[in-house]
């Protein structure tokens, strides 16, 4: 193979375009496994697992600090909570919206230098009550995807924008069990991907 002019022309064009706008990602993320990592967060009592991703492929715009607050908002999740400093570990509470109060989401973005998807990574759990201290119910964790997913899927409208959310299972990236994980509370190591575009 060998580049010819056009394509040569091609790569130039799409760095230049890189650069001045948000571009659509190429892959839906990277598995951190890859990379050295797991899909379980490092919390105070071990892991919690990463069982939610929108995908990197979603449109750019939902993937921002701001746009992913916003989707939130679309979903039934008030942001009133929110407290989360994205790329790091840190609770990022949905708490208080509707029908999912005890409804905990942390969220990380995939977008370091080896494996910039711009995805981002949710660990999705259900709490026993609001006022308690991240006591999760049990199986609260594949409740809490659960809970998530079906808040997300289909076409939801919240300030003008309208989102349209497809949801794809993954199998193999975790381990099921609960070997590892927070409060030793079992997972069925279902991932959920998300992609999620504006219409
Ligand atoms: C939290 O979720 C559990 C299980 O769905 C429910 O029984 C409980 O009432 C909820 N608590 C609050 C404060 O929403
Ligand atoms: C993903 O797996 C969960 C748990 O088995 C299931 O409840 C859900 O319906 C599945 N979703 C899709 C999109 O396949
Ligand atoms: C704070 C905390 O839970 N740290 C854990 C992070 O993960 C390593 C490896 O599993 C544990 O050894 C630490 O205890």
């Amino acid at each position: 193979m060998y580049s010819t002019p056009l394509a040569v022309l091609g790569l130039i064009y799409a760095s230049v375009v890189t650069g001045m706008t948000l571009q659509r990602r190429a892959v839906d993320f990277f598995d951190p496994a890859h990379g050295g990592g797991t899909m379980f967060d490092n919390a105070t009592f071990g892991g919690e697992p990463l069982n939610v991703i929108i995908s990197g492929l979603s449109s750019p715009d939902v993937l921002t600090d701001d746009g992913v607050l916003k989707y939130a908002k679309a979903n039934g999740f008030s942001q009133e909570c929110f407290g989360f400093h994205l790329g790091a570990p840190q609770t990022a509470n949905l708490g208080d919206g509707h029908n999912s109060k005890n409804q905990t989401v942390e969220i990380f973005r995939q977008d370091g230098p080896s494996a910039n998807s711009g995805a981002l990574f949710l660990a999705a759990s259900k709490e026993k009550d609001a006022s308690k201290n991240h006591d999760l119910i049990d199986d609260g964790y594949n409740i809490g995807r659960n809970e998530l997913v079906a808040a997300a899927v289909g076409t939801k409208s919240h300030d003008g924008v309208t989102y349209n959310t497809v949801a794809r299972n993954i199998t193999g990236m975790m381990p099921a069990g609960s070997n590892g994980v927070n409060h030793g509370i079992a997972v069925d190591g279902v991932v959920t991907l998300l992609t999620v575009s504006i219409q």
